[in-house]
């Protein structure tokens, strides 16, 4: 099996660093119809943090990493729920900012709609907190973390947290870190026109690269993994996933022969987030130093574990559930 490469320029694992795992983004609170169905027939609705970003960020604490998430919240209710449900897995918020001047941003999820297995978000978060955090609000040169990981989301939701993205990414390759990057294009945050040389700006500045195959069709037209992967490759990254829903996933890593795993079949309550836990596993490898093929089939089970309940974070497994998960070792009863 292809193990994954020590990189000469950037170290996989490095006990000096403070984290594991650096995620800066904006954390949303979700509120998700218990019931699927069009939103307007919703009565009630489950709570949960949420946030693609701290997705991946709690998915990789349940995995064992060493994590710190860093963004705004408002000094208000919704924002002290975030924090306390970080705190709750272990997460670092040592550099989260709160401020009274604007709400934590929410957003609804319709489920099951307008067929099984979907789901479609509504946000609510224009102008929230999380969307002005600024470089300015960082505490850059720590170079604290192996990893830092950001995404297409919050270079979508505000010029000012986009500059403060493009600042610590900046921050930490300086410091020798691993750049991560999920593109996941938010099409009701901008258009592709409007995303796409964005995208390819972030791309270019990222070792590692996730995009789903829907999104790759969505920015450039492209119908398949290998091609995306190839697409992905040109803007700079050396390990790059491309994650095919129920058809499963590929990555790739420079210089290795590409790895192919198959999706778990799963009855999707909820997919929202399946793609944060996705990620955090393959960067969990990353760490560990798994060989691609174990990243990559513990990933799409990761993956499928979060698409049977309702919550981003809420199936996101522990190292020893994951394990007996792909191992089919798990006991029933
Ligand atoms: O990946 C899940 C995210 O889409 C969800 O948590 C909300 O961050 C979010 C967003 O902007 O879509």
């Amino acid at each position: 099996m292809t193990r994954m490469q020590d990189k000469d320029s950037h170290a996989d694992v490095d006990e000096a660093k403070t984290f594991d795992l650096v995620t800066l983004g904006e954390a949303l609170v979700q509120l998700n119809a218990t019931t699927p169905g069009p939103l307007r027939q919703a009565r009630s609705f489950e709570v949960h943090a949420a946030g693609s970003e701290l997705n991946v960020g709690v998915a990789a604490a349940r995995l064992g990493l060493r994590v710190q998430w860093i963004g705004a919240l408002g000094a208000d209710g919704f924002g002290d729920m975030v924090l306390s449900a970080i705190r709750a897995e272990g997460i670092d918020a040592s550099s989260v900012v709160r401020t009274s001047e604007a709400p934590t941003g929410v957003f609804f999820v319709e489920r099951g709609y307008p067929s099984e297995g979907y789901s479609s978000s509504y946000y609510y978060r224009a102008g929230s907190a999380g969307s002005r955090l600024s470089a300015d609000d960082l505490q850059l040169s720590n170079g604290s973390g192996t990893i830092v990981h950001v995404s297409g989301i919050s270079i979508a939701v505000s010029p000012m947290l986009a500059g403060a993205v493009h600042a610590a990414v900046a921050d930490a390759r300086r410091s020798g870190a691993l750049a991560s990057f999920d593109v996941n294009f938010r099409s009701r945050l901008w258009s592709a026109d409007e995303a796409r040389p964005e995208i390819e700006r972030a791309l270019a500045q990222s070792d590692v690269a996730f995009c789903s195959l829907a999104d790759a069709r969505s920015l450039w037209g492209v119908d398949n993994p290998t091609d995306a992967a190839d697409l992905l490759a040109g803007f700079g990254p050396s390990l790059i996933a491309v994650s095919c829903g129920a058809d499963g996933a590929l990555l790739r890593e420079a210089d290795a022969p590409d790895v192919v795993a198959e999706a778990v079949p799963t009855r999707v309550l909820d997919p929202t987030g399946a793609g944060d836990a996705f990620c955090a596993t393959v960067l969990t490898g990353v760490v560990r130093r798994w060989p691609m093929e174990l990243a990559l089939q513990r990933a799409c089970v990761a993956g499928s574990m979060v698409c049977g309940v309702l919550g981003d974070q809420a199936g996101a497994p522990t190292l020893d559930e994951l394990v007996r998960a792909a191992d089919g070792t798990w006991v029933h009863r």
